[in-house]
């Protein structure tokens, strides 16, 4: 027995792989293993022999038993060892190559936007793209006859025959979220809702689906010049320029009183446009203190509160910030396209890293 346990643990110390470890377990213990055919032997012994043959048999199996449970661990971690040498990974390289895809233009100045409006205290307001009419037109005083509400402008969805009901529609702008807001929240109030928007046109310049932002700020003592402070506060972060001049011209919204028009000075240096500076104004925005019949259709009352709202076009500032000649391509999804104007996804707008850097 002190040579068999002297051979197999020999063997087992030497073996070099997992393989030639179980060659020598079958050796070993195996059905017709030497030392299983030495416990075979001991049905032959008398009890006495038997007494000193059987207990010295079981440790000597346990002994080689748990020596080939260690090697193999051992062999397992040698292996893993020797293949972690050449499997590795320095995870502080540079990446490389670039990645497979890029962030919308759409989506960059959507996030530039929100950031801007966030650092001036205004949340973020989403809600849904069906809407009902009231929603959509009454609640924002524009009346049954407007011919915003006409099927040349607005998308109307389907009614079952017979049901008489108003059918809902393509929300046409995103003031319902503002409506939706008020109802729900209440004054004070400092939101923006970005989002689509549906309108049913189609030519160089407008697309059936596109992206509006509106602002809204209800408090007790808002005015114009909180309007005026406030837009120029986003215009200069937007176009990341140190001034602006921006200029209000009266105009006319159903949802506001007094409305305007606000344009911006600049120039453009061939085709390339200068914000700040120039004898050009360009249109980006319509704004006005909020109608009264909107405040009360937001239940908001208007003896007490007054409020300030805005709306612009995102894919519109979009093409001007990052001189993107055509509205048409934003929604073409053509690969190429997104290559060159897409942003990388690694890096997001903020404000204190600059928006678009
Ligand atoms: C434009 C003009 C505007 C608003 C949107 C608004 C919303 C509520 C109440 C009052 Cl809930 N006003 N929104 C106000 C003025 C203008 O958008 O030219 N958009 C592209």
């Amino acid at each position: 027995m002190d040579d068999l346990k002297a051979k197999y643990l020999a063997q087992i110390s030497d073996a070099s792989d997992e393989a030639a470890l179980e060659d020598i377990r079958i050796a070993a213990l195996g059905k017709k293993g030497e030392i299983s055919l030495q416990m075979r032997e001991l049905g032959k012994m008398t009890p006495e022999e038997r007494q000193v043959a059987g207990p010295a048999l079981n440790a000597l199996k346990d002994e080689v038993n748990s020596a080939l449970i260690a090697k193999k661990a051992g062999l397992a971690d040698a292996a893993l060892n020797e293949r972690l040498k050449t499997e590795w990974l320095d995870v502080t390289l540079p990446g490389r190559g670039r990645a497979a895809g890029t962030i919308h233009p759409i989506s960059q100045v959507t996030q530039e936007v929100s950031a801007i409006f966030a650092d001036l205290g205004f949340s973020v307001a989403e809600g849904p793209q069906i809407e009902d009419d009231w929603h959509n037109f009454d609640a924002l005083n524009i009346p049954s006859h407007h011919p915003a509400r006409g099927e040349m402008d607005t998308f109307y969805m389907h009614r079952d025959e017979g049901d008489n009901r108003p059918p809902h529609v393509l929300r046409t702008h995103t003031s319902p979220v503002q409506i939706r807001s008020m109802l729900e929240k209440g004054a004070p109030l400092r939101i923006i809702c970005p989002g689509r928007v549906y309108r049913a046109d189609y030519d160089q310049t407008h697309t059936p689906m596109f992206h509006q932002v509106e602002g809204l700020a209800i408090d007790t003592d808002i005015s114009m010049a909180n309007l005026k402070w406030v837009l120029e506060e986003f215009v200069k972060a937007f176009f990341e320029v140190d001034g602006v001049e921006l200029r209000f011209r009266a105009s006319h919204f159903p949802f506001t009183e007094p409305s305007a028009e606000v344009d911006i000075r600049c120039s453009w240096d061939n085709g390339q446009l200068k914000v700040g500076e120039g004898d050009d104004w360009l249109e980006i925005l319509g704004s006005g203190m909020v109608h009264p019949k909107v405040l009360e259709a937001g239940g908001i009352d208007p003896a007490k509160w007054q409020g300030f709202a805005f709306g612009m076009g995102i894919d519109r500032i979009a093409m001007l910030k990052y001189g993107i000649p055509d509205l048409r391509a934003f929604f073409d999804s053509d690969l190429r396209w997104l290559r060159n104007y897409g942003f990388s996804a690694l890096d997001q707008p903020d404000l204190a890293s600059g928006l678009s850097r």
